[in-house]
């Protein structure tokens, strides 16, 4: 019999000890594949052959009447009894090669991988398909390290573009993570994965019919999001619907208007230092700050807040919970979130708390100075080649880029992000419109959180501005310089202390017409 070709959408790997105790694991395979579950894997660990062929049997009976192939864990001897459509192989299970010529040509065979090595490995020695993992904690596994998506997305892109390799995604794969999963995955050369592989999402889903239908339905929505993306990246031209920079300039007084009519509520997790001004820059503006660094009221807070601001400056154990928890729900109410990453490339905890938040969640607008940027394109790494040299830059020249824009313009279209990079220029880039801001004055330079306000600014206008956070971006930093300049050359203005409070008086007094007449911005062409 020839290969089955296989749907990888969406894989169930079973666990009888993690089988909802509401009814058997048959049932749960079945209501599963009633659901939408397109490949099924009867993992095993604890039962000895006899018993494991009993069980297998009963399951390919019912996956037989689905027309859904059954896959076995690691026992070869399983699968060869009771000819099941493959196998699939750890890695300290029996080999591939082995695993495959006891098998034969024409069944499936999938081995887990984490590494890149490991799947250029399995390429090599005959697998069908890779399962990709552990990408997010679970209590399925005790695995050593979590990959995220980022990690994910870094063995795709290892694999050979014409290589015919399928791949699925494993690890805590749950239906609010799955979209975020597909869509960040997403290789530069147009790879995205074939399948998400659950155990507990499934099994252990107090409905497993109904678990599944959300999940192929999530890893659907995630897979047109994905091909998009990816078409967005190679196109790399302006895009319909995209408003040129121009009218985003034009749009600069309404904007402003808005923001002081609706006065948005943005939650702010931020720092000791620059709490308090960050909450008074909010308010001066025209929208409303709260400042709430507990994860317990995250959720609540996501139902009413309009946008949402993650600074990691004096970060603690409780702000990262914090962080996790409102991110996670502003992702699932469609709140756009600005992320600060202060000081991401000073300690090693910074670091990967800038990795686990860009994994752990979709930002929409990252916003850091040349250092913290620079970091973000190292977590971040590899894209296509244009992306790599520009990367490359900021190993070669530190927080000195010779490019800016063009790196600024690589961490968005990497990101799928508008990214704001900071400094006595500014730039800010969604992957496609790209410019140079040249407002602001000195002595933003010489107090404490000017940069953190303008995060604040940035998600104030993103709450108005839900289909463009460019534009958010952009009318952020542009407002702020200005109160910055206005500020700076007041008369009563001796140094950085009367600066600071004649700043938040200047937001204040900042009208719409000014956004618009005293805007210095360039486009910037890559
Ligand atoms: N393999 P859940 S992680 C079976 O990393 C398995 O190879 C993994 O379970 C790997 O969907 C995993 O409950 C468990 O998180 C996945
Ligand atoms: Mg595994």
């Amino acid at each position: 019999m020839a290969k089955p070709t296989v749907d990888y959408s969406l894989y169930l790997v079973t666990d009888s000890g993690l089988n909802h105790p509401s009814r058997t694991l048959l049932q749960s395979v079945e209501d599963s594949i009633l659901g939408g579950v397109t490949l099924v894997q009867l993992r095993e660990k604890d039962l000895d052959t006899p018993a494991f062929i009993e069980l297998a049997r009963k399951v390919h009976a019912v996956t037989k009447k689905h027309n859904v192939p059954l896959l076995i864990n690691d026992n070869l001897e399983v699968a060869l009894a009771i000819d099941a459509e493959g196998a699939h192989v750890g890695q300290d299970d029996i080999s591939c090669v082995e695993a495959r010529r006891l098998l034969g040509p024409n069944k499936i065979l999938g081995i887990s991988t984490g590494t890149i090595e490991e799947a250029q490995k399995a390429l090599a020695d005959g697998a069908d398909y890779i399962g990709i993992g552990t990408c997010f904690m679970t209590q399925t596994k005790s695995p050593k390290r979590t990959l995220g998506p980022i990690g994910v997305r870094a063995i795709l892109e290892a694999l050979p573009a014409e290589s015919e390799m399928k791949t699925v995604v494993i690890g805590g794969i749950k239906h609010d993570n799955t979209r975020r999963v597909v869509t960040h995955s997403a290789g530069a050369h147009g790879r995205i994965v074939d399948g998400i592989a659950v155990v507990t999402g499934i099994v252990g889903a107090q409905d497993a019919k109904v678990a599944s239908e959300q999940l192929l339905s999530e890893f659907k929505i995630g897979h047109e999001l994905a091909t998009t993306k990816h078409q967005n990246n190679i196109r790399g031209t302006v895009q319909d619907g995209r408003a040129s920079v121009e009218d985003v300039i034009k749009s600069f007084p309404q904007m402003l208007t808005t923001l002081r009519e609706k006065s948005p509520l943005t939650h702010h997790i931020s720092n000791y230092v620059v709490m308090n001004d960050t909450a008074n820059a909010t308010l001066a503006l025209g929208g409303s700050p709260i400042m709430a660094p507990s994860a317990i009221e995250a959720e609540d807070l996501s139902k009413v807040v309009s946008s949402v601001v993650l600074n990691i400056g004096t970060l603690t154990d409780s702000f990262v919970d914090c962080m996790y928890e409102a991110g996670k729900h502003a992702n699932a109410q469609s709140k756009p979130i600005v992320f600060d990453p202060v000081g991401a490339g000073a300690t090693k905890l910074r670091e990967e708390t800038t990795r686990k938040i860009l994994n752990a969640m979709h930002v929409d607008i990252i916003k850091g100075n040349a250092g913290e940027i620079s970091t973000i394109a190292k977590i971040i790494g590899g894209g296509d080649k244009t992306e790599t040299i520009a990367m490359r830059g900021v190993d070669s020249l530190g927080s000195g880029f010779s490019n800016p824009a063009a790196i600024v313009q690589a961490v968005a279209r990497r990101e799928g992000a508008v990214v704001a990079m900071t400094g006595i220029t500014d730039y800010v880039s969604d992957g496609f419109r790209t410019v140079a801001i040249e407002n602001g004055n000195a002595y933003q330079g010489r107090i404490t959180g000017s940069g953190c306000m303008i995060a604040s600014s940035i998600a104030s206008f993103a709450a108005i501005s839900p289909n463009d956070h460019f534009a958010a971006a952009v009318a952020g930093i542009v407002a702020l310089n200005l109160a910055g300049e206005h500020a700076g050359t007041r008369a009563d203005v001796h140094g950085p202390g009367t600066f600071r409070a004649a700043f938040i008086d200047e937001i204040a007094n900042l009208t719409p017409q000014q956004m618009l007449n005293e805007a210095r911005i360039k486009t910037v062409t890559v």
